[in-house]
Formats: C-alpha cells, sequence, structure tokens
C-alpha cells in the first residue's frame, strides 16, 4: 500500500469511513488531514456502529496508529467526548496522535458560525455549525490559537485575549448577543490541555518517518471534492481542501511520497448543505433512495438531497486529485429500482458540457444527459467478487469505468467490512 491518499469524489458522505476502515486492517498509520468535527464517518464492525467526526477511521485497529494533521480544525471539548464514547465502548485511543501545529476551534468560532448562516437567511450555506468556516478565518487572518499555543498559558492567554476583544466586540455590535468571558474559557481550557496531552506531537514528523520506513500509511480525506474551497461548488462549500492536494499540506508531507489516490463515490450521488445539483431527483424515486440508503447526516441529521450518478462530476474529481482507482460504493442501494440513469454530461445554453462549470449559475442552468440502463433487480449485498454479481450491475461498474476513464478497485454492496468486493 505505502502512502495511499482517499478522498471523496463528490460531495462528501461516499462511505470514505467505511473505506478507510477497510483498508485500514493493512495500514500501519491512518492520517486526517483536513476539515475538523463537520465530518462524520461511518464504520460498521459486526453488529457494532461507530460514527467518528475527528478521530481517524482506523481507529478500531488497536496497532494503526492514528493521525490528526495540522491542517484539521480542532474541537478539543468534541473530541474528548470521542476519546471518551470509544473508550466506553472498549476501543483503546492510545494510538491517537494529535498535531502540535492544528488550529484550536474556539467557543466563539462555533456561535460565529450559527450567527453568520442565521444572517445569511436564503442565501444560507447549510453549514454543519460546528465553527468550521471561522476557524480556518482566523488560520488565514493569522490570529488562530494552535494546539502548541495551548501548552504555553502566556501565549495562550495573550492570543485568547487579543481574540475575544474583537469577537466580543463583534457579538455586540453586530449581532447584539453576549459574548465569551476569558476566565470561564481558560478555566474549561485547563481540563482540556491537560486530558489531550499525551496525544500530541510534531505529527509531520511521526508521517514522513512511518513513509520513509515503508509503512503502509492512509490518508483520510473528509467531505468531498465539490466542497473543496477552491474546486468545489464555490461558495457552498467548506472551508479547507478535501482533494488529494490537500493531503499534502495537511500532513505535512512532499507530494513525491503519494503513491496511491482513492477516489471513493457512491453508485449515485448526493448532497447535503444548499448549492446546485444537476442530477438531483425531487420526486418519489428521490425519496426512494433516501430511505434505501439511509441518507441522514451523520453529525446534523439532516436528510441529503438524492440523485443519479453523475460522471462529469466524478471525472472532474479524477482530475483534481488525479485518481488511481475508485472505491464505488452502495450498489446494494439501487439493487430494486427498474431502470437505472447515468449523467455523462450537460446541456448548457444548446451546446454539450463536458467540464464541470465555475459559475454556479450556469451550473443550475446546465441538464443532465442520461443514459438508460436496466436495473439488476437482484440483492447484491451477499456477492464477495465482481463475478458473483448480477451481469447487470457488472455493466454498471463497467460503463462507469468507461465514463471516467479509472478503474473500480473496490465495489461496496453493504455497510458490513465484508461487504467489500476487491477488484485488484
Ligand atoms: P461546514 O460546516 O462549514 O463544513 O459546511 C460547509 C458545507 O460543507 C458541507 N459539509 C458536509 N457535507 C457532507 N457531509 C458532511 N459531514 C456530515 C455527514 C454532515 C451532516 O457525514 O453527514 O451530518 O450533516 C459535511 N460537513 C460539511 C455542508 O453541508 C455545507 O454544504
Ligand atoms: P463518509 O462521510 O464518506 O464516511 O460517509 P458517511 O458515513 O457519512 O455516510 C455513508 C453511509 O453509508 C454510512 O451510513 C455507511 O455505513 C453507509 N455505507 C457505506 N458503504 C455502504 C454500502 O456499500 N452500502 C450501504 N447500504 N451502505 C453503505
Ligand atoms: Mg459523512
Amino acid at each position: 500500500m505505502s502512502a495511499v491518499v482517499l478522498i471523496g469524489a463528490q460531495w462528501g458522505d461516499e462511505g470514505k469511513g467505511k473505506i478507510t476502515d477497510f483498508l485500514a486492517e493493512r495500514a500501519d498509520m491512518v492520517v486526517r488531514y483536513q476539515g475538523g468535527s463537520n465530518a462524520g464517518h461511518t464504520v460498521v464492525v459486526g453488529d457494532e456502529e461507530y460514527k467518528l467526526h475527528l478521530i481517524p477511521s482506523g481507529i478500531l485497529y488497536p496497532n494503526t496508529i492514528c493521525v490528526i494533521g495540522n491542517g484539521v480544525v480542532l474541537d478539543l471539548e468534541v473530541m474528548l467526548k470521542e476519546i471518551a464514547a470509544l473508550n466506553q465502548r472498549g476501543i483503546s485511543t492510545d494510538h491517537l496522535r494529535i498535531s502540535d501545529r492544528a488550529q484550536v476551534i474556539m467557543p466563539y468560532h462555533r456561535r460565529l458560525d450559527e450567527l453568520q448562516e442565521e444572517g445569511k437567511g436564503a442565501n444560507k450555506i447549510g453549514t454543519t455549525k460546528r465553527g468550521i468556516g471561522p476557524a480556518y478565518v482566523d488560520k488565514a487572518s493569522r490570529v488562530g490559537i494552535r494546539v502548541i499555543d495551548l501548552f504555553d498559558p502566556e501565549v495562550f492567554q495573550r492570543k485568547l485575549e487579543t481574540n475575544l476583544e474583537e469577537k466580543n466586540t463583534l457579538f455586540a455590535k453586530v449581532y447584539g448577543v453576549e459574548g465569551f468571558n476569558k476566565e470561564e474559557i481558560l478555566a474549561q481550557y485547563a481540563g482540556f490541555i491537560e486530558k489531550i496531552k499525551p496525544y500530541v506531537a510534531d505529527t509531520s514528523v511521526l508521517v514522513n518517518d512511518a513513509v520513509d520506513a515503508g509503512k503502509n500509511v492512509l490518508f483520510e480525506g473528509a467531505q468531498g471534492t465539490l466542497l473543496d474551497l477552491d474546486h468545489g461548488t464555490y461558495p457552498f462549500v467548506t472551508s479547507s481542501h478535501p482533494i488529494a492536494g490537500g493531503a499534502c499540506i495537511g500532513a505535512g508531507i512532499g507530494p513525491t511520497k503519494i503513491k496511491k489516490i482513492y477516489g471513493v463515490a457512491k453508485a449515485y450521488t448526493t448532497r447535503v448543505g444548499e448549492g446546485p445539483f444537476p442530477t438531483e431527483l425531487f420526486d418519489a424515486l428521490g425519496e426512494q433512495i433516501r430511505k434505501e440508503g439511509c441518507e441522514f447526516g451523520t453529525t446534523t441529521g439532516r436528510p441529503r438531497r438524492c440523485g443519479w450518478f453523475d460522471a462529469v462530476i466524478v471525472r472532474y474529481s479524477t482530475r483534481m486529485s488525479g485518481l488511481t482507482g475508485i472505491a464505488l460504493t452502495k450498489l446494494d442501494v439501487l439493487d430494486k429500482l427498474d431502470e437505472i440513469k447515468i449523467c455523462h454530461g450537460y446541456h448548457y445554453q444548446g451546446k454539450v458540457v463536458q467540464d464541470f462549470p465555475a459559475s454556479l449559475k450556469a451550473l443550475a442552468e446546465c441538464t443532465p444527459i442520461y443514459e438508460v440502463m436496466e436495473g439488476w433487480k437482484a440483492d447484491t449485498t451477499q456477492a464477495k467478487t465482481f463475478e458473483e454479481l448480477p451481469p447487470k450491475a457488472q455493466k454498471y461498474l463497467k460503463r462507469i469505468e468507461e465514463l471516467i476513464g479509472v478503474k473500480i478497485s473496490l465495489a461496496a454492496v453493504g455497510p458490513k467490512r465484508s461487504q467489500t468486493i476487491v477488484r485488484e
């Protein structure tokens, strides 16, 4: 395996948690490189379901070092709750490491996220309100608080003071709400700091040492390509870089060290939050897919918008991340359908468009060009090999491969580890 990056090739929730967990069996290290507690990665082991937000999806393997890289925005309260919940279920977190350079989400970031969303009214982004955007704003503004700062009381207090001066003015003057008290935050964080101490490390050193020693290192993307700050459907995006390039910045590793890049895509498409979505289904079929696929937000419980597979999007992801293989998930969700559509291009102002447009106005006006395939109308959930899949399901996968130009190396036919077909 060596150094492998795994990214979401659509709008997130493609099943990255499940695929990471599957690959983590052979991984010595799993690294999260962007995002924060907005992520919701579901891993099912036997009858147990784990919903992970911040902790890498390799945590269930006791010998796999799990790293939260510098590119992550870290909500200490959420992370400590997640650690406690895992420990309570008998899962050790001794193999967790947190970057000393990661930015910390503070209570005022969460509050600002809520207020900014409310203030936008109909123009809201549909964020998870976990403080992600405001924390990355502070990072870019160079006023953020990093994990390392927490361990120097003088630096932490000074940075907190400067931030509270600015933020409390904003809360009072712009939003007319109460601000935050420095002493209360310091008291609360004193407890957090003590608890996270054993996990903190210079994780770039750990990651590079592991790669250089020939260990298997898996970089786990959160969200998806179309939520990338630069390459997604801006402004309806998250504030980090889920694409493969983000792994280098967010983990502190050079691009020459990455050997393979997998894109995880669903056999259809979903999106949570606002923004255009060309193949969205507004009818009973969309509802049926949502129900069969249990398409509700892992972090917020929001219903996910559902639509047909869009090859324009996954081709775009292939280009953005230089994908070397696809993991196609949730094939089983389509088992009962009479016919299945694949979008391979858009009609826009009388022309055929093959490349994902930059303008959201244009995207909203794009109508998908579909080809229709016969449904296989059979249970795929027990298939262990590609050959055991119904011939019409095999045809569906092969057609997707043709349209994207990348091999489907893994196919998932259910949420469990065992429901994964390897094609390499
Ligand atoms: P944010 O909170 O600032 O990152 O929101 C900005 C946009 O990014 C989307 N986003 C997501 N989309 C899919 N899944 C995500 N994680 C959770 C899940 C979401 C949930 O696994 O289901 O539980 O609702 C995720 N996180 C952020 C978000 O919808 C905005 O469009
Ligand atoms: P992530 O954010 O990309 O990790 O995806 P989520 O965990 O938010 O959402 C994917 C959901 O689909 C989870 O509930 C998984 O357990 C589930 N899942 C993953 N792969 C499959 C599959 O092949 N079939 C079915 N039916 N469910 C799957
Ligand atoms: Mg998710």
